[in-house]
C-alpha cells in the first residue's frame, strides 16, 4: 500500500480558497449501469466535486465494475463509502474509512476495519480516516437497521459536539454528519454549526438534501462538503439547478 495523500490536501485546499464542495452520491444497489454515460455527464456540467459511491447493502463484486465504468467518463475523485467490506474496490482513488462514533456496535468501531486490511493492503487508494455520525431525522434509517445502532438524539447538541471532537481528538481526518438516505429531515444548520465551531478537521454533511436551500443552508452553517444521492436518482432535473450555484462561499 503507498501513501498517497492527493485527495485530502486538495479537501484542505479547496477549504482555505472558501470553495465549498458537493459529492454526489451513488449507490450500486440502487443504480443502474446503463446510466452510466448520461448521468455521469450531468455530473460533469453540474458544480460536484467528488463522486462517492457505496451503500448500505450491496452485492459483492458490483462496485468495481460500476467504478470502473463511471471512471471512463469524469476526472473528478472517486471515492469509496463503503457500508461493507466487500465494496472496497482498488478501481476507485480513495475510500474514507468510516467509524460509526454515534453507535457502541464494536464492529462497526473497529472489527470491521479490522477485516478490511488485508484487503486495503492490495490497493493503492487514499484511505481517509473519517468519524461517522449518524442523528435521528425522524425515521429509521438503513444505517440504523444494518449497523444495530441507535443515532443520536437532534436535540442533544452537546453530546454530538463531544462525539465529533472525541473523533477529532482521536486522530480522525474528517467528520461526516448523517441523517441517513432520503432523510425526512436533514441536519439542522444548529448541529451544523456547533460541531464546526470545535473542529479543526474537514466537516462532511449528508443525508435527507433535496434542494438548492437546503445545501445553501448546510454550506452557511458551516458544511465544507455536502453528499447528496436521493436527491439525483429521483429527479435528474436537480442537476441543472446545480449549474447555477457558484463554488465559492464566504
Ligand atoms: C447518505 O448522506 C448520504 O449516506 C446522502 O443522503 O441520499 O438523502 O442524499 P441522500
Amino acid at each position: 500500500m503507498t501513501e498517497n495523500k492527493f485527495i485530502y490536501q486538495a479537501l484542505l485546499k479547496s477549504i482555505s480558497a472558501k470553495e465549498k464542495m458537493l459529492a454526489i452520491l451513488i449507490d450500486p444497489d440502487k443504480f443502474s449501469i446503463e446510466k452510466v454515460t448520461d448521468f455521469i455527464a450531468k455530473v460533469e456540467t453540474s458544480i460536484a466535486t467528488h463522486i462517492f459511491v457505496g451503500g448500505s447493502t450491496v452485492e459483492a463484486n458490483v462496485t468495481g465494475y460500476l467504478v470502473s465504468e463511471i471512471k471512463k467518463h469524469t476526472k473528478l475523485p472517486i471515492i469509496l463509502f463503503p457500508g461493507d467490506v466487500t465494496q472496497i474496490t482498488n478501481e476507485a482513488d480513495g475510500m474514507l474509512f468510516l467509524s460509526l462514533i454515534s453507535g457502541r456496535n464494536p464492529d462497526y468501531l473497529i472489527s470491521k476495519h479490522v477485516k478490511a486490511v488485508s484487503k486495503i493492503n492490495n490497493t493503492r487508494l487514499e484511505v481517509i480516516s473519517t468519524g461517522y455520525i449518524l442523528i435521528e431525522n425522524g425515521t429509521e434509517t438503513s444505517v440504523e437497521r444494518v449497523t444495530k445502532t441507535q443515532p443520536m438524539c437532534r436535540t442533544n447538541i452537546q453530546k454530538i459536539v463531544d462525539t465529533a471532537k472525541a473523533g477529532e481528538l482521536l486522530g480522525m481526518k474528517l467528520m461526516y454528519l448523517e441523517a441517513g438516505s432520503g432523510a425526512k429531515e436533514a441536519v439542522s444548520s444548529a448541529i451544523i454549526s456547533s460541531v464546526k465551531q470545535v473542529l479543526q478537521i474537514p466537516l462532511i454533511v449528508g443525508g435527507g438534501i433535496k434542494n438548492i436551500k437546503q445545501l445553501e443552508d448546510a454550506y452557511k452553517a458551516g458544511a465544507d462538503l455536502v453528499v447528496i444521492g436521493t436527491a439525483f436518482e429521483k429527479d435528474e432535473a436537480f442537476f441543472e439547478e446545480l449549474r447555477k450555484l457558484p463554488r465559492v462561499h464566504e
